[in-house]
């Protein structure tokens, strides 16, 4: 057995709590206490994610963490719910009263498959990342929130996302303030995560540039090949973004923790239908 295991409870009734700086390349990614290594690491990471929406960690969870984390979801894959949907960047259908290859006009494809929080069970290792306090501190210090809480419906905190061949999710803005990915496999050949950060803000739509996106202009930023293990941490409220297709070498594998500064918010009926099918 080796530490890492050793350190991490399985039980479902009571999961011990979980050490998540055991899971994390402690050199490289400072992630408790206060000394000026970690100080410094934390700065840094707020100052990128200030400047470009998104701040991204390549190999956070070691080369063992992520075996355990995959251990723990692989035996579930089988029961992630599976859907093809079409619908606009803001995630909803086609409004024809806007002009043809307007945004909220232009629908983009989405077909992957996706485990809902409810389907991890209570001790799963994913569910006790997202509720560490370690980690929730570390994310609240990058983002500049006070606090951070998880959603209220049972569904949205946390989700696996599997993409085999030919799955993409289409350009899209999330519901969620804060997404926080965590990319357990990735595929061979595709499966890229693109991004266009703070392209919107909550005062200004910016419709001419999300059309030049979705007509392929403009420019794109893709995360350059990351590796099992890789946390990004975005705006995607704000920022624009999608995973290119599957090509080969899949399933792409990622979970998606999402947070609010707010307590008790929930995703809305429509957008949980949407992802898994269900609103409860
Ligand atoms: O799978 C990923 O890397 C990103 C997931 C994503 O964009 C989303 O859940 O909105």
């Amino acid at each position: 057995m080796n530490g890492l295991v050793g350190s991490v409870c399985r039980s479902r009734a009571h999961p011990a709590p979980l050490d998540v700086a055991a899971m994390v390349d402690a050199r490289r990614y400072p992630i408790q206490g206060r000394s000026s290594a970690a100080v410094r690491f934390r700065d840094e990471a707020r100052r990128r994610f200030d400047t470009d929406g998104v701040c991204v960690l390549d190999e956070f969870l070691t080369a063992a963490a992520v075996v355990a984390v995959l251990d723990d979801i692989t035996p579930l894959l089988g029961g992630a719910y599976a859907s093809t949907t079409y619908s606009t960047v803001y995630l909803q259908p086609a409004d024809h009263a806007f002009p043809l290859g307007h945004p909220r006009r232009s629908e983009q494809v989405t077909r992957v498959g996706t485990l809902a929080e409810d389907q991890l069970s209570a001790g799963s290792l994913l569910r006790r990342i997202h509720e560490s306090a370690v980690f929730r501190q570390l994310i609240a210090d990058i983002v500049g929130a006070r606090t951070l809480h998880g959603y209220a419906d049972g569904l949205t905190s946390v989700n696996v996302l599997v993409f085999g061949a030919g799955d993409e999710l289409g350009w899209h803005f999330d519901e969620a303030e804060y997404a926080v990915t965590l990319l357990l496999r990735p595929a061979a050949v595709g499966g890229a995560f693109e991004y266009v950060p703070n392209l919107r803000s909550d005062e200004r739509e910016n419709y001419p540039d999300v059309q030049e996106i979705l007509t392929g202009g403009g420019v794109p930023r893709e995360l350059d090949h990351p590796h099992a293990g890789c946390l990004v941490f975005f705006r995607g409220r704000h920022s624009l973004h999608r995973v290119t297709a599957v090509r080969s070498g899949g399933p792409r594998i990622a979970a998606v923790l999402s947070y609010d500064s707010e307590p008790g918010v929930r995703l809305s009926e429509h957008d949980r239908d949407l992802f898994f099918g269900r609103i409860d």
